[in-house]
């Protein structure tokens, strides 16, 4: 394949195999007719890009049934009321500022500066969310942020003071369209600041969870720098991020427009002593992912060989990798607890183990937990101090395989 950021030859270093829509939850009518893909992640040598060979369209991921809501965690509420602020502190310092968000789901993010009486526009193609954003007195246009969108929002409502995301510029395939959408939105000291799910946090943590239709990239400080600088952009600052399981806020302006922090240079620094940049890295990885594989699976074989009952805790998109990959279904796990409810009731995309809602869980609790929402492991062990103190066992598979 060609990469999509430089265009050179790459090929994958590994497949997880045959793979489901990460949030395609199903309906029992919907089990015959499900859409799969070859999941392969590959890595660019030339501009050091993390991706994934071939992605579903958008259209198919992205619509007016989406199965994720930012608002499910309340720990994400308050990173997102920080986020707000810290952007309102250092980059809102012109008058009657704008700011523009891409992917802004429910609003979780720009509600902060709704009530700020900030001027403001989220950009959302899944209109289920964005309907929930609106309700929350978010301005949303619901379309797919590129280069036309860009356009039409200068002529409605002139250039951003800041264009900002989380958990969506991974998504997007042409990042050339973004890069040219940020050139024409951006006033000249204008800021694109996102968050990602950190490359180094996946390789040191062995988290390949992470990888799934939605995530075509996994970025990395040297890959962000490679992708935007033909486009007159600079990194100015980074901030390492413990959400979603490691992640990382990029900062960036046009050149010479702002200072650049230290941050910067020591980021790359480290990124190339963990050799981020090296194809063995992700040849270290995949021996990782096949370990992380076969303890899991024989993990589940003795708790059933144990005569223990395992339920699912959080039917997260990152569980359809793993589920998938591993072959784990309805006979090793009875069901996955989630608290969304567009999710509850149906099966899971792939393996098809039932969704339930989190009551069932309350009221029938399991004997074992998969804890597949791991990156919320601190608000969820608080809530469930009645499942563990009453011997409730919890599994997770990062950093390692383990009981908690
Ligand atoms: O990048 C993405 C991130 C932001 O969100 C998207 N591509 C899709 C999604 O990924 P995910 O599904 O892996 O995200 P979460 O936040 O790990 O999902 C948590 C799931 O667990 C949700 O379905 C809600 C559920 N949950 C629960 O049942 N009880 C969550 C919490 C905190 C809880 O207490
Ligand atoms: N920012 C939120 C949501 C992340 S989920 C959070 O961090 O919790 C990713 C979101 O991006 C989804 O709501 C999806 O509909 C949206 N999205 C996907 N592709 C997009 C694109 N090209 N432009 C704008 N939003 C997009």
């Amino acid at each position: 394949m060609k990469c999509r950021i430089c265009q050179q030859e790459i090929s994958s270093f590994m497949s997880y195999g045959k793979m489901p829509i990460a949030n395609g939850f199903l309906t029992s009518e919907q089990l015959a007719s499900e859409y799969f893909f070859e999941l392969k992640p590959a890595f660019c040598e030339h501009c050091l890009t993390f991706q994934i060979e071939e992605q579903p369209d958008p259209e198919v991921m992205f619509h007016d049934h989406y199965a994720f809501f930012s608002r499910t965690s309340k720990r994400m509420q308050e990173h997102f009321g920080g986020y707000a602020t810290w952007v309102f502190d250092n980059y809102l310092d012109g008058k009657d500022p704008f700011v523009v968000e891409i992917g802004s789901n429910d609003g979780i993010m720009l509600e902060n500066f709704a009530k700020r009486g900030i001027r403001h526009l989220g950009v959302e193609p899944s209109a289920n969310v964005a309907e929930e954003a609106r309700k929350h007195g978010v301005n949303t246009v619901v379309r797919f942020f590129g280069p036309e969108t860009a356009d039409d929002i200068v002529k409605e409502y002139g250039h951003a003071d800041a264009l900002i995301a989380a958990n969506v510029m991974c998504h997007i395939p042409d990042m050339h369209g973004i890069a040219k959408g940020a050139d024409s939105l951006l006033k000249p000291t204008g800021v694109l600041v996102f968050e990602d799910p950190y490359l180094g946090a996946m390789i040191e943590k062995t988290s390949y969870d992470q990888i799934y239709d939605e995530h075509v990239f996994i970025f990395s400080a040297l890959s962000v720098a490679n992708m935007f600088g033909p486009y007159g952009f600079e990194l100015i600052d980074l901030l390492p991020q413990a959400t979603h399981g490691g992640s990382m806020r990029y900062v960036l302006a046009r050149k010479g427009a702002r200072t650049v922090q230290p941050s910067v240079a020591k980021i790359l620094t480290d990124e190339k002593k963990a050799g981020l940049h090296l194809p063995e890295t992700y040849e270290q990885f995949r021996e990782k992912c096949e370990t992380s594989k076969r303890e899991l699976v024989a993990m589940l074989q003795a708790e059933k060989a144990a005569g223990r009952r395992v339920a699912g805790y959080g039917a997260t998109s990152k569980s359809t990798t793993i589920l998938n990959y591993c072959g784990i279904g309805p006979d090793l796990i009875e069901y996955i607890s989630d608290t969304t409810p567009i999710k509850q009731n149906k099966f899971s995309p792939g393996m098809h183990i039932p969704v339930r809602p989190y009551e069932e869980f309350k009221n029938n609790p399991p004997e074992t937990a998969v804890l597949f929402a791991w990156n919320h492991a601190e608000e969820i062990m608080d809530k469930e101090k009645a499942f563990t103190e009453s011997g409730g066992r919890w599994i997770v598979h990062v950093p390692k395989v383990r009981v908690l």
